[in-house]
């Protein structure tokens, strides 16, 4: 048996959580189509009879703004010496902005083995796949690469057969039903929080977060209750909606999703709350959960 860790890294929005939930099978991190969805590392497993695969999604890396945004880079940045391998999402050329190329330069510091991955082909033309293709290849950086329609599960098992050399043998870490290592009320502030990103626009949605409140646990029913914090009185409005609405169509959705997972019905509660400029506070963004394991 082999065993190993292989960290997914690259800008916002790239779609390196829809690909890991691809090649781990099983929706375990959070997507959505507004830049900085991801938030801490997450790690998906996969195992076959081969080999147990650790992927850890990381948040997509850019030039911050507040101390959640260093905690974002940071988590991902520091994932680079800790894998085996590294898997590079891009979905764009090299020379088309700095943001890639920042992370290349960071790259070129690390020794880790490194796959690139040209993903959401489904959209990207041949000419163009092309040129993203020969202007990565040409830097000499990484031992493969490979491109992936991470949304229609393209190519998944190649990006599995590519990394397995590069892992050594070693232990399963996991059982090999085990998907993720996030307890159950991570996923459920998760999935609040993207229903939460799918009903809003613009500026509001990079400052909220879910705190659950209350998770009780009955045999047919599971009671979760749970607080939506914004940064400002004005977004609470627009969370909160005409009537009501749209936090009742953010409930409903969540409520949905998160049935067939707990496997009871749930009756979920949600509260909208502002804590001005908490993004900008370690203590409050320590308090989200946004913390490193080291305490820092
Ligand atoms: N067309 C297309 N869209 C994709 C593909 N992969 C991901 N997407 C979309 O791209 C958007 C971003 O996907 P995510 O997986 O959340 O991206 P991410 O890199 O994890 O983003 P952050 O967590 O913000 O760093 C979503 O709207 C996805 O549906 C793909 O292969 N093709
Ligand atoms: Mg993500």
């Amino acid at each position: 048996m082999k065993s190993g860790f292989v960290g997914i890294v690259g800008r916002p929005n790239v779609g390196k959580s829809t690909l890991m939930n691809a090649l781990v099978g099983e929706k375990v991190a959070i997507t959505s189509g507004k830049a900085q969805t991801t938030r801490n590392a997450i790690r998906g497993i996969y195992t076959d009879e081969e080999a147990q695969i650790i992927f850890i999604d990381t948040p997509g890396i850019h030039k911050p703004k507040n101390k959640l945004g260093t905690y974002m880079t940071n988590t991902a940045i520091s994932t680079f010496k800790e894998v085996d391998v590294i898997m590079f999402l891009v979905d764009d050329r090299l020379s088309k902005g700095p943001g890639d190329k920042y992370i290349v330069e960071l790259l070129k510091k690390v020794r880790t083995p490194k796959i690139l991955i040209i993903n959401k082909t489904d959209i990207i033309g041949p000419e163009e796949y092309k040129q993203i293709f020969d202007e990565y290849e040409e830097l000499g950086l990484f031992d493969s690469i490979i491109g992936t329609s991470a949304l229609n599960g393209v190519n998944t098992g190649v990006c599995i057969d590519t990394v397995k050399p590069y892992i050594k043998e070693g232990p399963m870490y996991f059982p090999s039903d085990m998907f993720t290592d996030n307890p159950m009320r991570f996923l459920v502030s998760e999935i609040i929080r993207e229903k939460t990103l799918l009903y809003l626009e613009d500026e509001v949605p990079h400052g909220i977060a879910v705190e659950i409140q209350q998770y009780e646990e009955e045999p047919n029913c599971t009671n979760i209750g749970a607080v939506i914090y914004c940064e400002r009185q004005s977004h609470k409005g627009i969370i909160i909606g005409a009537k009501g609405r749209k936090l009742k169509g953010i409930g409903k959705a969540a409520r949905l999703e998160l049935e067939p997972l707990i496997g009871t019905k749930v009756f979920l509660e949600l509260w909208v709350k502002v804590k001005e400029n908490w993004r900008a506070s370690d203590i409050a963004i320590s308090n989200f959960g946004y913390r490193n394991e080291d305490g820092k």
